[in-house]
């Protein structure tokens, strides 16, 4: 039986798809009867003193059981979410003194319904003395300086030797990860003082750890729960204020209490991403060899420290991509600015990384009149390099850069678009074609390298559980999982039930984001199936009354055997359930380092010459991301990867006025992509395995973003001949056409 690697599609979904998921608003649990609901109350203001909080009137309103406001805090802020940050760039669970943008929550009531506890906030008035703005936004002062990096050569004779060197400016715009479930939470402290905690997020045991270290509890004390989560995009990694003060909320009141946001909220105040602006140098000579390259970042990390801070490490490892070019040099500037904070979101610095690298080439390609695929493939890290040391230090596992690149110019008939491109531009033909190619590596399991798995064989119950410490919120681990245990045990998936998300059902965990899951939760799981049979070989060597040397499992049928006997056999039911045992397990601790994918991308879009309509009309990704175990979702979350990598290029963009005011606070404003405006994708995989686990598997949950948004990116730069920043809007691009390009005036 080999079910790895076959198409096997989704366990979960005919739940999801008939009952539907249990979310944390959907959660009934019998500590949570008696519930109240909260609203906070968000800072109108972008930078401001608080003067005073009037609360009396909402006080007063009917079905308002408390409002609070940081003066009844007894709790510390917000623990850094990372160790390294210097906790007073934390944020506070309720504004104190001052606000530092728009969304952030100044007070929260307690009401017996959530309408009584919306209408309610609208009766506390906050007296605001607003800052001065401009010293806040990319002031660029070092008391703005949230974090800084540094990698590579020096900047002095960086560039020598190089005939050529050219130049460009890009801009990651901030995006919003959108994910259909908002946050939530909900927290019961029950007549022992334990604190039960549900809430919609990646890394359940992160926020235990938050919840401890806030409210001082033992760790026996606090379960937390993440049940159904839908999306999270990065963001959701960890606590947030609202969550931990609804838990604050549950113990001062004596009373469960539920928090759910609002999308407009959602839209103001959960993280958002990317944020970076980049300054790109590319040096080499003019046959088209590339010598070397500087990449400068300013990153908007937001009002508070959050993981926004730590995306330039990720964009700084990844400086020269998939080239062997001798000399690279990298710096970054986090910067605090009066506006939401800035987080993970899918890629988290790598599409910044490969953004940057890929336009360069670009630019460099047309500054030497050269084919931007030729340039590529002169300059590819070669496939006998790997292990491959870069410039800055990072060490590539395996790749066949080169291979992808072939595969998308086969796949994608690339010469042939050349052709139709160049067949519409001698006609006058008001419908432009771009092409734009992108070939990435990016990095996966970025973070402690270490994941939890446990799996128990219930002889009695006839079913085998696999506890994880992964959460999944949509990459389908519970079908990936059990497929591993599967296979590796000879049992039915149908009778492998996978946990994860409760702390008090999986003891630990470091939680699903940096596209780790695969390779350190499924390495866990298969490492613990691996202990788990030649546990079970001796007993069933004993039961078979046979030496143990010639005991073998049919992992086919899931059953035990004499080697040369296979009709006398003992199944693993009957193993689990030998002397007084009902069960046998085995518990993992997989260890294992960073990743690297890679992969080659090519968008061609159609440009109306009149209006600047930009469509994406064919999406060709080839992508390696090792062996793969299940394609049908990692399919899934290429077309996931892709559609938000097109959103990033053409579409979506959190937008803020010159006073820092959100202007993209709902889905009108904010251009979230629809499957409308996507083209069917052309997949096509390649395997090249890494030995960094024994699966052989990368992460693949952001590969498609990685590769897209820097592909479309620069077809339609193909398309003008120019540089033109993203979100690429049809007023962006029309201006470009007719000459009013913003950057140039
Ligand atoms: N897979 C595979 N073989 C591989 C790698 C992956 O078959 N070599 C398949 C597996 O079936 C696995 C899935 O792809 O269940 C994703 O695995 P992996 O690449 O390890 O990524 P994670 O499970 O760690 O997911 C994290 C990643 C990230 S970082 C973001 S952001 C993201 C994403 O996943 N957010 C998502 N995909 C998302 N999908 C949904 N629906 N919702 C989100 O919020």
């Amino acid at each position: 039986m080999r079910i790895l690697g076959q198409r096997v599609l989704r366990r979960e979904d005919p739940r999801f798809l008939t009952a539907g998921g249990t979310y944390v608003a959907d959660v009934r649990d019998a500590l949570l009867d008696d519930c109240v609901h909260l609203h906070f109350v968000r800072s109108t203001q972008p930078h401001a003193t608080i003067v005073a909080i009037d609360v009396a009137a909402a006080l007063g309103q009917p079905g308002v059981r408390a409002v609070f406001t940081a003066r009844d805090l007894d709790v510390g802020d917000m623990p850094p979410v990372l160790p390294r940050f210097d906790p007073a760039l934390s944020a506070r669970l309720l504004a104190r003194d001052s606000v530092r943008y728009v969304g952030e929550p100044v007070a929260v009531i307690a009401a017996e319904s959530m309408a009584a506890a919306v209408d309610a906030a609208e009766h506390v008035t906050v007296d605001y003395a607003p800052c001065v703005r401009d010293a806040l936004l990319f002031s660029g002062r070092d008391s703005d300086l949230a974090a800084s990096y540094e990698v590579g050569d020096p900047l002095d004779g960086l560039f020598a030797g190089c005939d050529v060197v050219v130049t460009s400016e890009l801009v990651h715009q901030r995006m919003a990860a959108c994910p259909l479930e908002t946050r939530s939470a909900a927290s019961a402290w029950d007549d022992a003082g334990r604190l039960h905690h549900w809430v919609s997020v990646q890394a359940p045991h992160a926020v235990k750890m938050g919840l401890q270290a806030i409210f001082g509890l033992d760790p026996t004390t606090v379960r937390v729960i993440a049940p159904d989560v839908g999306g999270g995009f990065g963001p959701k990694f960890s606590n947030y204020p609202e969550d931990v003060v609804t838990a604050w909320v549950a113990r001062r009141i004596g009373r469960p209490a539920r928090w759910s946001e609002t999308r407009t909220e959602s839209m103001m105040a959960m993280h958002h991403g990317r944020g970076q602006r980049h300054r790109v140098t590319l040096g080499g000579t003019s046959d088209g060899t590339l010598l070397a390259y500087l990449l400068e970042i300013e990153q908007d990390a937001g009002a508070y420290a959050s993981l926004g801070a730590y995306a330039p490490e990720a964009t700084v490892r990844m400086t020269t991509g998939v080239y062997a070019i001798a000399r690279a040099r990298a710096t970054a500037r986090a910067m605090f600015s009066a506006t939401t904070p800035v987080s993970a979101y899918r890629g988290s610095g790598r599409p910044e990384a490969t953004g940057a690298i890929e336009r360069a080439v670009d630019v460099f390609a047309r500054a030497i009149d050269l084919d931007p695929i030729e340039l590529r493939r002169r300059n590819l890290v070669a496939r006998d390099a790997f292990p491959y040391t870069t410039p800055v230090g990072t060490v590539y596992d395996t790749g066949d850069y080169a291979r992808a690149l072939d595969e998308l110019v086969r796949v994608a008939d690339y010469d042939a678009l050349r052709r139709e491109q160049q067949r519409r531009r001698a006609a006058g033909d008001p419908r432009r074609l771009g092409i734009g190619v992108a070939v990435y590596v990016e990095s996966t399991a970025a973070g402690p390298g270490m994941e939890f798995g446990t799996v128990t064989v219930h002889g009695d119950r006839r079913r085998v559980v696999v506890r994880t410490g992964s959460s999944p919120h949509g990459q389908g681990h519970v079908t990936t999982w059990s497929m591993i245990a599967s296979e590796l045990l000879g049992i039915a998936m149908d009778d492998v039930d996978v946990l994860s998300g409760d702390t008090d059902q999986v003891p630990m965990g470091l939680g699903t984001y940096a596209s780790r899951s695969v390779q350190l939760a499924g390495s866990a799981v298969k490492q613990a199936c691996d202990a788990l049979v030649n546990k079970a070989l001796p007993v069933a060597a004993a039961l078979l009354e046979a030496d143990v040397a010639d005991v073998v499992l049919d992992s086919t049928r899931g059953v035990f055997h004499v080697v040369g006997t296979p009709a006398r056999v003992i199944d693993w039911w009957t193993v689990a359930r030998e002397g007084d045992n009902l069960a046998l397990g085995e518990t993992t601790m997989f260890t294992g380092s960073m990743t690297f994918p890679f992969g080659a991308h090519l968008a061609v879009v159609e440009i109306d010459d009149e209006t600047g309509d930009t469509r994406v009309v064919q999406l060709v990704a080839v992508d390696d991301a090792g062996t793969i175990i299940n394609p049908v979702i990692a399919d899934g979350q290429l077309h996931g990867g892709l559609a938000q990598g097109i959103a990033e290029a053409l579409y979506e963009g959190v937008v803020f006025d010159d006073d820092g005011q959100p202007l993209t606070t709902n889905f009108t404003d904010y251009a979230i992509v629809s499957a409308a405006e996507l083209p069917s994708f052309t997949l096509h995989s390649i395997e090249t395995p890494t030995p960094a686990n024994p699966l052989g598997a990368k992460g693949i949950g952001e590969s498609g973003t990685v590769g897209a948004v820097a592909a479309v990116r620069n077809a339609v730069c193909d398309a003008l001949g120019t540089e033109v920043d993203t979100p690429l809007t049809p007023e962006r691009v029309w201006r470009a056409l007719s000459g009013r390009d913003e950057r140039h005036q």
